[in-house]
């Protein structure tokens, strides 16, 4: 009798104890209230641009949910060196937040190149960023591939439909032939110029204003607001509408900072990717639309607007199609062909 009271009082007591540890375990799990936080969020681009105004607000929201315990500060391109150099930076954890473009780690998550394919999305930008935002096969599989190089991409979301500027008209795929052209650091993205016929040559944006102007390169590709507010179109004399591809860029963390945070702040954070998606949206849209009016009305810097008909756009796609079975065969491995293949089949059920 004796040793089963004891047993019994043991019992109880290991229940009590149990209960307050997983009491004091999930309060750890939160953050303390008096803490506050001070984080980088580094960008491509520029004030006024489409990364930056998305980071600010995203950092604003992040200060006012959290009563003020999250504060972040967020860089311009530029400040904290190449598009590469702010990759590795997130790598190392010197910045906790990056917006990414896949074609600055072309040279370390291959299957990141994937973004270089053209013609693989719909011409439909809100159907496209549904998928990106609902995608398994980029949200979960190549998630997963970057995470192995250090990089958590938290979202993908496009900056808007790709276009050619040049020092001539760029109608036809031989208008590519021997054509000098700027790439980002992706082989995949120059392999598919030379697949044109074109000599691609890979370099940060920050030095492309320059080696347009002096012609080391002859054309490039971006969305509209990127050319206009980069001022591109004042170096080139045309820009074709060929919607060739969409622009996309990831919103990132650091793994081990996103995952040593509190609970509470961690979900805060989610919250704000979710709703930073419609947001970031509608910022593209809005600058492409208003910087295409002011590409074609400026009479400074003239320059000559034409879109791709159908059949021409074809003549390029026939010629980037084969570009998939090139990266299936000589860059991926198995795990890389997955993920196309899944992604093909989530955007062919989107249509
Ligand atoms: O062309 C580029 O490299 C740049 N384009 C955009 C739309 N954002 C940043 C990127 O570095």
């Amino acid at each position: 009798m004796f040793f089963k009271e004891k047993k019994l009082m043991l019992l109880t007591l290991a229940i009590m104890m149990s209960v307050i540890l997983a009491a004091c375990g999930s309060e750890e799990a939160d953050s303390d209230a008096e803490e506050t936080y001070n984080w980088k969020f580094v960008t491509e681009e520029m004030e006024g641009q489409v990364q930056y105004e998305y980071a600010k607000e995203f950092a604003d929201r992040l200060h006012e949910k959290s009563d003020g315990q999250i504060n972040i500060e967020v860089y311009e391109f530029g400040g904290l060196g190449s598009e590469v150099n702010q990759v590795e930076q997130l790598q190392s954890g010197i910045v906790e937040f990056a917006i990414v473009s896949p074609g600055f780690t072309g040279t370390m998550v291959d299957e990141g190149q994937l973004f270089a394919l053209q013609f693989l999305f719909t011409d439909d930008m809100e159907l496209n960023q549904q998928i990106l935002d609902t995608s398994e096969a980029l949200n979960v599989n190549l998630a997963e591939k970057y995470e192995e190089h250090d990089i958590k991409p938290l979202a993908f979301w496009t900056e808007g439909a790709m276009q050619w500027t040049g020092n001539k008209e760029l109608r036809t795929p031989e208008d590519f032939n021997g054509f000098k052209m700027r790439t980002q650091e992706s082989p995949l993205i120059m392999h598919s110029y030379e697949a044109y016929g074109a000599n691609p040559t890979a370099m940060s944006w920050g030095e492309l204003h320059t080696s347009l102007d002096n012609g080391v390169v002859e054309g490039q590709e971006n969305p509209i607001f990127f050319i206009e507010d980069a001022s591109f179109h004042e170096v080139q004399s045309n820009m074709t509408i060929s919607r060739h591809n969409i622009y996309v860029a990831m919103t990132t963390v650091n793994p081990d900072f996103y995952n040593g945070l509190p609970e509470d702040i961690r979900a805060m954070i989610d919250e704000t990717v979710e709703e930073m998606r419609p947001v970031g949206f509608e910022l593209q849209k809005k600058l492409n639309e208003e910087l295409l009016d002011s590409i074609v009305d400026n009479e400074t810097y003239p320059t000559e607007v034409i879109e791709l008909s159908e059949a021409e756009r074809d003549a390029f796609r026939e010629l980037a199609i084969p570009v998939r079975e090139y990266f299936v065969n000589e860059v991926v491995g198995e795990d890389g062909k997955m993920i196309l293949e899944m992604l093909q089949v989530e955007i062919e059920e989107a249509q």
